[in-house]
C-alpha cells in the first residue's frame, strides 16, 4: 500500500489547496467527515490571511459536519460558499452575519445537481476511509452521503485513513449512483433491508493525489435528557401510530419510520420503543442516532437503513465490539437513496419531522427563527415529508421559557406547506389535519397543540377575516412575532388595532 499511495502529513494535503478551490468532503452530519484535512487548510487560510492574502474554498458536503470542518474554516473565515446543510455554531453565526454565503438545499438533491452541472464541480473530494486498496476501492467510515458522485466528480481524491474505525465496516456500505434523465432506471428496493449497490467506492487509484493517516473519534454531541415535554411528545406520537394501527388506517404489521434530527426525535423514538402497542418496526432514514442503536439490540427494531451513523464516542465503541450482531442489522447508503422521494413512497415511510414553528393552517418552518436568522437548515425532511404515508410534525409548544409560541398565525418561512403536513404533535396533544379544511385544521391545532395560554389569542386571531377561505389577515399575521421582537414576549400581544369595525 506505501507504495501505491502517496502518504504526507494533513499540512502537505492542504498545501495542494488553493484560495478558490471547490472541496467535497465525505459525511453526513459529523459522521464519517474528514477531520485532519478540513482543520489544515482552515490553518492554510490563516496564513494566508495575515499575509493579506485571500484564501477561501467551496465546499459541498452531505449534511451537516464536525467542528474540524464547518467551525475551523468558519472561524477562519474561510469560506467562498456552503451547501446542503449546517449546524455548527460558529458557521451559523458566519452565515447570518453574511460571511459566509449558504444555499439550504433538500439533501436528495445535491449529488443529482452536482452531476447535472447545475453548480460547479469540486476539484477535490476529501474523503474519510477506514480501508482503502491498492486498486482504490475505498470502505468508507460512519456516513456515505454525497461521497460517491464527488469521487467520480473531483479532479483528486484526498483520502483520510481514519483508523479509529475498523476495516470490518465493510459490508455494511450499499454505494450506488443512479444514471441520470432520460436513462434513469427504477431504484429497486421493496423493503428497507434491500440491497442494490456494492459495498465500496470505486474510484481510479491514479485519481487518489495523497493519504493522511489518522485516529480519531466522530464529533457527535450528545443530547440533552429528556424532560417532560419531550417525553410527552414521544408519548403523543407513540399513542396516535398504536391508534392509527387499531383502526386500520396504518396496516397492522407496521411501516417503516423516518425520524429526524435532535433532542426531539431522539426522545420520540424512545417513545415508540417502550409503547407495548407499537409492533417491532424497521427503520429507513437518514440520521441513525443513539436510540435506534439501543432498539436494534433489544429488538423493537429489526433492521435500521440509513446515511449516516451518528451516534456518540461511547455507543459507536460498543458498537464496534459487537460488529458482528449489527452486520444483518444495519445498512448506509449515499443520500440520493435514503433520502430518495422515489423510495420513501414506494415503501410507505411514517415520516417523524422536527419544526421550530407551524401555523394554524399546518404550514411548517424549521429552519428561520423569526423568518431571517437561520437555525440549521431544511435537511431531508422535506425529500421525506412530501412523499410519506403519514408526514408528522414535533415542536414544543413553546420556546424560550413561553415567550415564543411555537404555533402562530402564519409562519415566517415556509419550509413544508399545508398540502404536505399530516399531523401536528405537541407535548400537549395531537392535530390530525387530514381531510379538513383551513378553518377547521385551526380548529383542530388550537384545540389539541397550542400552550393553554396562547389559546385565546389565536382564537381571537381567526376572526380578525371576514368570511374567506383561509382566515388570514395580512396586517396581523405576524404581530405575535413583531410583538415578541418589541417586548420579548409573544403573550404580550393585542388584536385591538386590527379588529373588524361593526
Ligand atoms: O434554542 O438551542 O438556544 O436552546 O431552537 O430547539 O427544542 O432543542 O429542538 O434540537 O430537536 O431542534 C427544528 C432546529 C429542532 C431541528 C430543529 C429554539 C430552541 C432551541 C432548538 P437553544 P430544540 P431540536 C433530519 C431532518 C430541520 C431539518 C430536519 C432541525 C433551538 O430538528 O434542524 O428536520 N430540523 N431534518 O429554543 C425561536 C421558535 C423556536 C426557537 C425552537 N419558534 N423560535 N427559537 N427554538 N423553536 C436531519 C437532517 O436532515 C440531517
Amino acid at each position: 500500500m506505501k507504495q501505491t499511495y502517496k502518504f504526507v502529513t494533513a499540512e502537505e494535503a492542504a498545501s495542494y489547496v488553493n484560495d478558490g478551490d471547490i472541496i467535497g468532503f465525505s459525511g453526513f452530519t459529523p459522521a464519517g467527515c474528514p477531520k485532519e484535512v478540513p482543520t489544515a487548510i482552515a490553518k492554510r487560510a490563516e496564513a494566508f490571511h495575515a499575509e493579506g492574502k485571500e484564501f477561501k474554498i467551496g465546499i459541498y458536503t452531505g449534511a451537516s459536519t464536525g467542528d474540524s470542518l464547518d467551525g475551523a474554516l468558519a472561524r477562519a473565515n474561510a469560506i467562498l460558499f456552503r451547501t446542503p446543510y449546517q449546524s455548527n455554531k460558529d458557521l451559523r453565526s458566519a452565515l447570518n452575519g453574511e460571511r459566509a454565503p449558504y444555499f439550504d438545499m433538500h439533501l436528495s438533491s445535491i449529488a443529482p445537481h452536482l452531476r447535472f452541472g447545475f453548480m460547479p464541480k469540486p476539484k477535490f473530494a476529501v474523503l474519510e476511509v477506514c480501508d482503502i486498496t491498492a486498486d482504490g476501492e475505498l470502505v468508507l467510515t460512519t456516513a456515505v452521503g454525497i461521497s460517491p458522485t464527488i469521487a467520480n466528480l473531483a479532479d483528486h481524491i484526498i483520502v483520510e485513513w481514519n483508523h479509529k474505525h475498523p476495516k470490518e465496516l465493510r459490508g455494511f456500505h450499499d454505494i450506488f449512483e443512479p444514471l441520470d434523465p432520460p436513462h434513469r432506471l427504477p431504484m429497486t428496493l421493496l423493503t428497507p433491508s434491500d440491497r442494490m449497490g456494492i459495498p465500496v467506492v470505486k474510484v481510479d487509484p491514479a485519481k487518489i493525489l495523497c493519504v493522511v493517516e489518522t485516529f480519531r473519534d466522530d464529533e457527535v454531541s450528545g443530547f440533552t435528557p429528556t424532560d417532560d415535554v419531550t417525553d410527552n411528545i414521544g408519548k403523543n406520537v407513540a399513542n396516535f401510530l398504536a391508534n392509527e394501527i387499531k383502526s386500520g388506517r396504518i396496516p397492522k404489521e407496521f411501516l417503516p419510520i423516518q425520524s429526524g434530527v435532535g433532542n426531539i426525535a431522539n426522545a420520540v423514538m424512545a417513545s415508540l420503543g417502550t409503547n407495548p402497542d407499537i409492533p417491532v418496526f424497521e427503520m429507513y432514514t437518514e440520521v441513525i442516532q443513539d436510540s435506534v442503536i439501543e432498539l436494534l439490540r433489544n429488538g423493537k427494531i429489526k433492521f435500521a437503513s440509513g446515511c449516516s451513523l451518528t451516534i456518540t464516542t461511547p455507543i459507536l465503541k460498543k458498537l464496534y465490539e459487537d460488529l458482528e450482531f449489527f452486520r444483518d442489522k444495519l445498512v448506509l447508503r449515499p443520500q440520493e437513496m435514503s433520502n430518495s422521494p422515489e423510495l420513501a413512497r414506494r415503501l410507505g415511510l411514517i415520516t417523524i419531522n422536527t419544526a421550530l414553528e407551524a401555523d394554524i393552517f399546518g404550514n411548517v418552518n424549521s429552519t428561520h427563527v423569526m423568518g431571517s436568522k437561520m437555525m440549521n437548515g431544511i435537511g431531508g425532511s422535506a425529500d421525506f415529508t412530501r412523499s410519506a404515508y403519514i408526514s408528522i410534525f414535533t415542536t414544543p409548544s413553546t420556546a424560550k421559557n413561553g415567550k415564543i409560541s411555537a404555533i402562530v398565525p402564519m409562519v415566517t418561512h415556509v419550509d413544508q406547506n399545508e398540502h404536505s403536513v399530516n399531523i401536528i404533535i405537541t407535548e400537549h396533544g395531537v392535530a390530525d389535519l387530514r381531510g379538513k379544511s383551513p378553518i377547521q385544521r385551526a380548529e383542530e391545532i388550537i384545540a389539541n397543540c397550542v400552550a393553554p395560554e396562547y389559546k385565546q389569542i389565536l382564537t381571537d386571531y381567526l376572526d380578525l377575516s371576514g368570511p374567506c377561505h383561509t382566515p388570514t389577515n395580512l396586517h396581523a399575521c405576524f404581530e405575535m412575532h413583531t410583538q415578541f421582537m418589541k417586548s420579548g414576549n409573544m403573550l404580550d400581544t393585542s388584536w385591538e388595532e386590527y379588529k373588524i369595525k361593526e
